[in-house]
């Protein structure tokens, strides 16, 4: 087995992990629990009515191509994709998202893959980023979102 170590430009489809997607019914409520617990801060907040969300993000790390976060999400009415989520589950992690240097690019290769892209095209995520969904019944129960960060590549159509 080989001992070297993989190169730092090694090619596969996620660069980073970007976010962890938490859903909860009172959002300023969980702002104040991951602040106060883990000295969490909230670098954006949105209302992303697409979405059917009100979220906030909260700055964990920096890494090569962006942030990582984790994303609190409250949705703005029960026939929402976290409203059905809530009702159904109740509260917990809602998407992983994995950072991607293009999205377009990443939609067409992984859903030329076999996975279900739920998304025909990019679409406006937090932080001026360019998101779409995997479908989660594809990926092994855990619904997956691609994000790219506003300064890689070039931006997406949509925006
Ligand atoms: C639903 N299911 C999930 C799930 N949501 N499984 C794992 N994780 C989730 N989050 C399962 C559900 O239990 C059902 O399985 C099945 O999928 C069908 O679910 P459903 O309740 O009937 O709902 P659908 O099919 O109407 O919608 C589910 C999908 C929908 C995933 C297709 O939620 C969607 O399109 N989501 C993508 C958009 C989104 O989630 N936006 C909010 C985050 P059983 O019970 O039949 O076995 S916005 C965001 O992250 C932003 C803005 C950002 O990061 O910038
Ligand atoms: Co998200």
């Amino acid at each position: 087995m080989s001992t070297r170590p993989i190169a730092m430009e090694a090619v596969h489809m996620f660069m980073r992990i970007d976010h962890v997607g938490i859903a909860c019914h009172d959002l300023e409520e969980k702002i104040a629990f991951f602040e106060r617990t883990f000295d969490l801060r909230v670098v954006a907040r949105e209302t992303n009515e697409e979405q059917g969300v009100k979220e906030a993000m909260l700055h964990i790390a920096d890494g090569e191509g962006g942030g990582s976060y984790i994303q609190l999400l409250e949705p703005l009415g029960p026939d929402t994709p976290v409203g059905k989520f809530l009702a159904k589950r109740g509260e917990g992690v809602h998407h992983v998202a994995f950072g991607v240097p293009d999205v377009a690019e990443a939609m067409r290769e992984i859903g030329g893959r076999g996975v279900r892209v739920l998304d025909a095209e990019p679409r406006h995520g937090t932080l001026g980023s360019s998101i779409a969904f995997l479908h989660p019944k594809d990926m092994g129960g855990v619904l997956t979102e691609l994000v790219q960060a506003p300064d890689t590549g070039d931006a997406a159509p949509g925006h």
